[in-house]
């Protein structure tokens, strides 16, 4: 088996320091998180930022910033930007960003309900207009799946060409209004890919850390982080990313699954080594 990438997510743009005050805003918070998610096992950070005050923003000078006090500190980790952005940003809003050419950035891959009355939306013509341009901006996908039907759009858009076989989704599973994690939620998804993709499981809130083990068993990645979840166990706050990915790291260890450094990950998932620096 491959060894084990562990993304981390550390910020989101939905949490704030009320839910956990370990939620970073700043960019020296940002840095401290990075680095101690790295440094526990972390080979990338899945990136949104927020100004000082928490608003989520997905200003390209905001962004360029953290990307730089993040790759002075931990030069080679991967870098994964958001096009998710928050909900309700314009999808030309959430994807400026990618005229930095990060590594890698996400691609979400249809729209869910969120709780209450949000709704994220990624309409079919939105994902088509994100992958063209993470293709013109040649940056490396992460496909990120909701539910078992963006995998079909997917597929879809796979034998139209429009989306590139060499593909990494990310099933991201338990928002309120999107497919559950639970087992076989899991099986589900994993078998209804290529079987030449790879995929990492992002659970939401108490999926993340079941979900992980399920794919630490079966040969996928994983990703953990405060954007996801809020608690290291049944009401304790996390007091850092870094703590999650421990757990992640402890899992890895009961299963006998090694972790990836940054330039496994980069083999593993067929990106370019040394790009973006
Ligand atoms: N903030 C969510 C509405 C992504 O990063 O691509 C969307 C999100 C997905 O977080
Ligand atoms: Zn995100």
């Amino acid at each position: 088996m491959e060894k084990l990438i562990i993304t981390a997510a550390i910020c989101g743009a939905e949490v704030t320091k009320d839910d956990n005050p370990a939620v970073p805003y700043t960019i020296s918070e940002m840095v401290r998180e990075a680095v101690l998610a790295y440094n526990a096992g972390a080979s990338i950070i899945h990136l949104h930022v927020r100004e000082d005050d928490g608003t989520p923003t997905q200003n390209i000078n905001r962004y360029k910033q953290v990307i730089n006090a993040i790759k002075e500190a931990i030069p080679d980790v991967i870098i994964q930007v958001s096009t998710g952005g928050a909900l309700g940003m314009s999808i030309e809003e959430r994807t400026d960003v990618l005229n930095l050419k990060p590594e890698m950035a996400t691609l979400d891959c249809g729209s869910v309900n969120f709780g209450g009355d949000e709704v994220f939306i990624n309409t079919e013509n939105d994902i088509i207009y994100v992958a063209k341009k993470l293709q013109e901006n040649n940056v490396r996908a992460e496909l990120e799946c909701f539910e078992k039907g963006h995998i079909d759009l997917v597929l879809r858009l796979l034998r139209k060409k429009i989306i590139d076989i060499n593909q990494h989704f990310s099933f991201v599973l338990g928002v309120n209004g999107g497919m559950s994690g639970e087992e076989r939620d899991f099986f589900f998804l994993k078998d209804s890919i290529p079987n030449t993709a790879t995929y990492s499981v992002a659970g939401i809130g108490r999926f993340e850390l079941p979900l992980a083990k399920l794919a630490i068993k079966h040969g996928g990645h994983v990703r953990v982080g405060l954007e996801d979840n809020l608690y290291v166990s049944k009401g304790v706050l996390a007091k850092s990313n870094a703590e999650l990915v421990n757990c992640v790291v402890e899992i890895a260890k009961k299963e006998n699954r090694e972790i990836a450094s940054a330039n496994e990950a980069r083999r593993i998932l067929g990106l370019m080594e040394g790009k973006n620096e």
